[in-house]
């Protein structure tokens, strides 16, 4: 049996519900990580020596790093629908999350959720927050542009290339920011929506994280 070790309000661990949704994946929930703690133990430890959740226990196979898990789901039981066989399109839907993960994220989970939703707040740094929002912006308009050509990131049809950055929409259309009109992008997450993965694993309501600190991740 599957085992994916997380909390439902962790964005990392979204992504790997979701694509595990996706696939139809039986799996086994254990919950760790924010108010259900856990991740200190020796056992734990054990399975991510970085005390971080995803973690995934696949028999004797255990994956951490929330990509890392995605590719090895997509390659072992995704029949290279999410992840291609070709190394050379494997490696555009790579080029996608690594986006995601190194810009995508700075910008808008840790600058904008994190500075502003995360942050109690007396203690906010509005200059910041507006830096990492307009940073946000500029990537968004670029993606705008792209999704012009095609409906999802790396094609016709949804791929790895969608999982990390789509699953940081959620969160940016549900918080109380502005918002530039990008209409090619709000027609990306209106597909992203119409899929019963992406409602149950991503649309998850992330009250229980407004004005929190601790628990440092996403
Ligand atoms: N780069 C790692 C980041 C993992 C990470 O920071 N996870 C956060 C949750 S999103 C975490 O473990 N936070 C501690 C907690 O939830 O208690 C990945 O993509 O898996």
């Amino acid at each position: 049996m599957i085992r994916i070790w997380g909390r439902r309000s962790s964005f990392n661990v979204q992504k790997v519900l979701w694509l595990a949704g996706e696939i139809g994946l039986p799996y086994e929930p254990v919950r760790a990580g924010g108010d259900f703690g856990g991740l200190e133990t020796t056992a734990f430890r054990a399975l991510n020596p970085h005390g971080r959740i995803p973690v995934l226990q696949d028999g004797d196979v255990t994956v951490w790093e929330s990509h890392a898990i995605l590719r090895y789901l997509a390659a072992r039981y995704g029949q290279g629908g999410f992840w291609d066989h070709d190394p050379a399109i494997r490696a555009w839907a790579d080029g996608w999350m690594d986006w995601a993960q190194t810009a995508l994220q700075p910008a808008f989970l840790g600058g904008v959720f994190w500075g502003y939703y995360r942050t109690p707040e007396a203690e906010r740094d509005w200059p910041a927050i507006r830096a990492s929002l307009a940073a946000t912006t500029a990537l968004l308009r670029l993606l705008d542009a792209i999704l012009a050509t095609r409906p999802f990131l790396a094609g016709e049809g949804l791929s790895l290339a969608d999982i990390p950055a789509g699953t940081v929409f959620y969160r940016y259309f549900e918080l109380d920011i502005e918002r530039p009109p990008l209409a090619n992008v709000e027609a990306w997450y209106a597909r992203l929506q119409a899929r019963p993965a992406y409602r149950e694993h991503v649309m998850v309501p992330f009250d229980e994280l407004k004005g929190k600190r601790q628990n440092a991740g996403r």
